[in-house]
């Protein structure tokens, strides 16, 4: 009976130093492993390239850090063959101070302690127009954060972006585009200038008059021109058609009239843009009827 009890004892004891060793342990490892802050970085997964992408820097979850933290020092990492960013396109957040960017390390501070996740600065990165295609990753590594007593250890944040080829992008909702790649629905006398305005693309806008390139932008855009787009290597080309210019000069005048009556009778033949603009009442074909309205617009008593 005897041995058993002191048996008993010696567990118990056992089991006692057990339990007041092993949260030792625990706390140990806890303090040399673990950080006591997470960075993490967030963006739009993709970017074209050429373009610009947004990425946010928060900070968050904060273990035993105190009073909190108001100051944050860390590495910038990024493939610079495929991303570049100044110190001006890095911007402060949620009242942290403009941070200094500088032999690749980013330095902020913050008049009042932070304790819960909070956004402290947006980075905007240019993506060089000539980088590779694919993956590539922004790390902020070798965090650290402190508040006046102490400092702390931060998890490095990581993000993975995908670059994409830029794409020619052409938007005309203010004109119609038919099938043909007509431009239609255009007002007489409108100067390239307004033309092109209307006109929303990432691409450049050139106007061409037979192989000429217009360079006036006041001159009327008129039926017959060309409307090349291009971006990089990727071009889109429109065909212009003002209804009732049929000389491509942007105007419904005399001369109009008198090219109407010679495709009226059967002199000439007008082919393309310059049938679509003298088809007048839009049946599809240029008649006399289309002459008609064309008379009566030009003394005063119709629209075209
Ligand atoms: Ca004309
Ligand atoms: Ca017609």
């Amino acid at each position: 009976m005897k041995k058993t009890i002191k048996m008993l004892k010696t567990i118990i004891m056992i089991a006692i130093i057990l339990v007041i060793s092993v949260p030792t342990v625990y706390a140990t490892i806890y303090a040399v492993n673990d950080t006591n802050f997470s960075v993490i970085l967030t963006a739009p997964n993709k970017v074209l390239r050429g373009g610009t992408i947004q990425v946010l820097l928060a900070l968050d979850g904060f273990t035993d850090v105190g009073q909190g933290v108001n100051s944050f020092l860390a590495d910038l990492e990024y493939d610079t063959t495929k991303l570049s960013i100044t110190s001006s396109q890095i911007v402060a957040q949620n009242g942290w101070d403009t941070p200094t960017y500088e032999n690749g390390k980013i330095l902020t501070l913050k008049g009042s302690m932070v304790t819960s996740k909070e956004t402290i600065m947006k980075m905007t990165f240019t993506v060089n127009p000539e980088a590779e295609l694919g993956l590539t990753t922004i790390k902020v590594k070798n965090a650290e954060a402190a508040n006046d007593e102490n400092d702390f250890v931060g998890k490095d944040g990581s993000i993975d972006i995908e670059i994409e080829q830029d794409k020619l992008q052409v938007n005309i909702s203010e004109y119609n585009v038919n099938a043909n790649n007509f431009i239609t629905n255009i007002a007489l006398e409108t100067p390239i200038r307004e033309f092109v305005e209307n006109i929303d693309t990432n691409g450049t806008i050139e106007i061409y008059k037979g192989t000429q390139k217009v360079t006036d932008t006041e001159t009327n855009i008129g039926t017959g021109m060309t409307v090349k787009i291009s971006f990089n290597n990727q071009e889109q080309e429109y065909t212009v058609v003002v209804k009732g210019d049929i000389n491509g000069d942007g105007c419904a005048k005399l001369s109009d009239l008198s090219k109407l009556k010679l495709s009226v009778i059967g002199t000439t033949q007008l082919e393309g843009a310059y049938k679509e603009a003298a088809d007048l009442n839009g049946d599809g074909n240029v008649k006399l009827s289309d002459l008609s309205k064309m008379k009566l617009y030009l003394v005063g008593k119709g629209t075209l």
